[in-house]
């Protein structure tokens, strides 16, 4: 196959970036995206990339970048769906603002990405779809119900659509990290849950964004191509689906 085009969402930081440089390091070449364009570009010098200002919760830039990747790169493979808020607000203080904002990201964004990424990938009769949900939706993590009920649409979006793009070559599976030492998740009070979550693991060290990242690879290549519709959780073994 000609080399593989992807475009990772979130990849200024975290998990995304990890994404990235992980695709990079397999020989694909990668669109780097995020709303924080200073962080996305630092990002895609250091992998030799491409970066693009987005905000997945925007259908036009979600159109416009995928459009953008497919004139500049000349097809889309891979869109690997890792943007995401990832809040920390018990459910006494839960506002009906924050879960719209919560869902305008994690939910609205997933959708107009997949929509305009799928039009993209029918030309070629191929493509990968990998989208990032959470452990939280197997555990039922507290202080975050916002957040977890957007990682249970991710997998329910995943498994419902998986059978409508089969017919294009196209997969889409889910990959649920459990809690990883990303930039974002110490900004909040989410940072403390690793006090609680190690003891739970089969390993007992924390997680990284570079142990996510492998499944995401393998998700996205073409050796997975009788996987569709899947859920793999990467938690160290923090919970048992
Ligand atoms: P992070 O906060 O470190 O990084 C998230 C990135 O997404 C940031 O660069 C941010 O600028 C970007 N972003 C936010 N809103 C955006 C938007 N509207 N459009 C485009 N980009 C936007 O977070 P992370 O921990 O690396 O999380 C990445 C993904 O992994 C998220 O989907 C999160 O839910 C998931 N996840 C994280 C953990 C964890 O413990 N860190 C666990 C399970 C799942
Ligand atoms: C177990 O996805 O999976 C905290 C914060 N704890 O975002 C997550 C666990 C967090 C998680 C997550």
């Amino acid at each position: 196959m000609t080399e593989r085009v992807a475009i990772v969402t979130g990849a200024a930081q975290g998990i995304g970036a990890a994404i990235a440089k992980e695709l990079a390091a397999d020989g694909v070449k990668v669109v780097v995206t995020d709303i924080n364009i200073d962080g996305a570009t630092k990002v895609a010098e250091e992998i030799g990339a491409v970066a693009k200002r987005l905000d997945v919760s925007d259908p036009e830039q979600a159109n416009a970048v995928v459009a953008e990747t497919v004139a500049e790169l000349g097809r889309l493979d891979i869109l690997v769906n890792n943007a995401g808020l990832v809040p920390y607000t018990p459910f006494d203080d839960l506002t009906i603002e924050q879960w719209r904002r919560t869902f305008s990201v994690n939910g609205e964004g997933l959708f107009n990405m997949t929509k305009a990424a799928v039009e993209a990938m029918k030309a070629n009769e191929y493509g990968r779809i990998v989208n990032i949900a959470s452990n939280t939706f197997v555990a039922g993590t507290p202080n975050c119900a916002d957040y977890v009920a957007t990682k249970g649409a991710v997998v329910g979006f995943t498994r419902a659509v998986a059978g409508e793009i089969g017919k294009y070559g196209i997969t889409i599976n889910a990959v649920a990290p459990g809690i990883t030492a990303s930039e974002g998740v110490f900004t909040t009070g989410h940072g403390e849950g690793f006090d609680y979550v190690v003891p739970m693991q089969a390993f007992n060290r924390r997680a990284v964004p570079a142990d996510i990242a492998p499944a995401v690879a393998f998700l996205a290549s073409e050796k997975a191509e009788w996987v569709t519709g899947q859920l793999l959780v990467v938690d160290g073994g923090h919970t048992r689906n």
